[in-house]
Formats: C-alpha cells, sequence, structure tokens
C-alpha cells in the first residue's frame, strides 16, 4: 500500500487541438491561465504548458509564454512546466527558445515516433539540443516516455552523460504510434526505473481515467487534462480541466493517496 502524497500535472491546452474538436479549449492567455487556477484550485500542483498565438495555432513564442507565465502566477502558486515538444513539426530553436525563461520544469522527448498521422521527431541531435538548453538553464527536465524502446534510450543517454541525473519521468500512453495505455505496459514501463525514480503516468483518451487509478494504487504520480483527454466518459465532453482533476483527487482520497501541495511537490522532486 502506497500513501504518499500524489502529485497531480494538469496538461490545460496541449498543441494538437482545435476549438472545432473541443470548443471549450482555453485558447487565449486570460484562458489558459484562468483554466489553470482552476486546476490548481482542485487540487494539480504541477502545469504542463503550450500556448497559442492570436489565431489560436500553437506557439512557442517566448513574449506568450512570458505573458501565460505572468498570468497564471498572478492567479495561483504552483509548479510551472514548459513544453519543448511544441506541436508536430515545430522546429527545434523553436522548441527551446521559452527555456530561457526559466521554468520550473520541462520535458525532454525520448525519441521520435508516429504520432497519429504525423512524426513527432526526436532525433538524438534533437534531445541532446533541448537537454543541453534544459540543464543551461537549470531546469528540471521530465522525460517524456511513449513507448517502451525509450528506457534504453535513457540508460544509453544517461551513461554518455546528456541528461542530467535528477529528472522526472512521465510514461505517455495511448499515442497512435506509441505504446497503448493497457495496464501490462505500465508495469513494464515501471520496472525499468531505477530506485527512488519519481514518475507520473499521462493516460490518452479512454485511458487516462484506468492509468490515473492503477497509477495512484502502485505508488506513481498523475497527469490528467484536455491536451490529453477530452471527455470525462464515453460521449460526454469534460467541462473543464479541473473536473478532470476533480475526479482524480476523489480517486486519490479513497486510495489513501493524500494530494501533494505544491510545496510537498517541490520537495518529491526536489525543485
Ligand atoms: N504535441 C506533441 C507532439 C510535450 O509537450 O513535450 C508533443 C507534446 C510533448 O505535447
Ligand atoms: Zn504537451
Amino acid at each position: 500500500m502506497h500513501n504518499n502524497p500524489v502529485m497531480i500535472t494538469c496538461a490545460v491546452v496541449g498543441a494538437e487541438l482545435t476549438k472545432e474538436d473541443y470548443p471549450y479549449l482555453p485558447i487565449t492567455p486570460e484562458e489558459i491561465a484562468d483554466s489553470a487556477r482552476g486546476a490548481v484550485e482542485a487540487g494539480a500542483s504541477i502545469i504542463h504548458l503550450h500556448v497559442r498565438d492570436e489565431q489560436g495555432k500553437p506557439s512557442q513564442r517566448v513574449d506568450i509564454f512570458r505573458e501565460v507565465t505572468e498570468k497564471i502566477r498572478q492567479r495561483c502558486e504552483c509548479i510551472i512546466q514548459y513544453s519543448t515538444g511544441g506541436a508536430v513539426g515545430t522546429l527545434l530553436d523553436d522548441r527551446c527558445a521559452p527555456l530561457k525563461l526559466k521554468p520550473d520544469m520541462a520535458t525532454l522527448s525520448m525519441g521520435t515516433m508516429n504520432f497519429g498521422p504525423d512524426i513527432f521527431e526526436n532525433t538524438e541531435n534533437t534531445i541532446y539540443t533541448i537537454a543541453e538548453a534544459i540543464q543551461e538553464n537549470g531546469v528540471m527536465p521530465e522525460l517524456e516516455i511513449f513507448d517502451y524502446g525509450m528506457m534504453d534510450t535513457v540508460d544509453r543517454l544517461l551513461k554518455k552523460d546528456v541528461i542530467p541525473e535528477k529528472f522526472h519521468v512521465d510514461f505517455v500512453l495511448g499515442v497512435p504510434g506509441g505504446m497503448s495505455g493497457e495496464v501490462k505496459n505500465l508495469i513494464l514501463l515501471k520496472e525499468r526505473l531505477r530506485p527512488g525514480q519519481t514518475w507520473t503516468v499521462a493516460g490518452l483518451g479512454r485511458f487516462q481515467l484506468p492509468l490515473s487509478a492503477h497509477a495512484m494504487a502502485m505508488g506513481g504520480h498523475v497527469r490528467v487534462g484536455i491536451e490529453d483527454n477530452i471527455y470525462y466518459r464515453k460521449g460526454e465532453l469534460a467541462k473543464s480541466n479541473a473536473q478532470l482533476v476533480e475526479r482524480v483527487v476523489r480517486i486519490a482520497k479513497e486510495l489513501d493517496r493524500a494530494i501533494a501541495t505544491v510545496q510537498q511537490a517541490r520537495e518529491i522532486l526536489g525543485i
């Protein structure tokens, strides 16, 4: 039985969804910051952040990241994690650009993969470049693991000192092109972690709820949010990021997992 506090990450907007896919998608800096506040008030301690430009398109523009970060900070205390994945096809320099704002955390994806009909490109050079920018700016990386072989990449790049010794791990399961969100896959992946390594699970779509519950029962941490899943249940759109967070908070309580405060999350992550 695990009773360590659970850190909840909320992925509030993502880069791939449009208002046509999901009418309540937060787009403007105000909307994204308001949605982040709702998620934090519901129990999230980490906000996984993408931003959108004036046309609602995914963007890695530094000025927008700065504005949204300031707006979130005005509204609530939380750990802010920037996406370096961007959208499929985002150029490498653009992916790294917001790191100069020195967020608390940033993602580091561990390999190239099909991403639905597209390619999410993370060559070794991409990983080196982003890892370097992360280290230069003193940011805590979260390694994004979409498939089993990416754990071998982690081991290999650790030996080469490409990846810093201290990182958090996020298993992102259920992307078409990556590993599916079956619980047996989570178990396989978790077995590959070094003792004491902190980890989160982000289940996509219908995998979000069962993987969240299993991760909490296994002592892990959880990521929910509209980036990964727009449905509350089959055929019913989620009303908000907060609604998705509220549900995992209720499940955590039944599993005797307290919800990590932001301060506790900082201690767990060592940031
Ligand atoms: N939009 C995906 C292609 C990340 O945030 O670092 C990549 C992604 C991962 O969302
Ligand atoms: Zn993302």
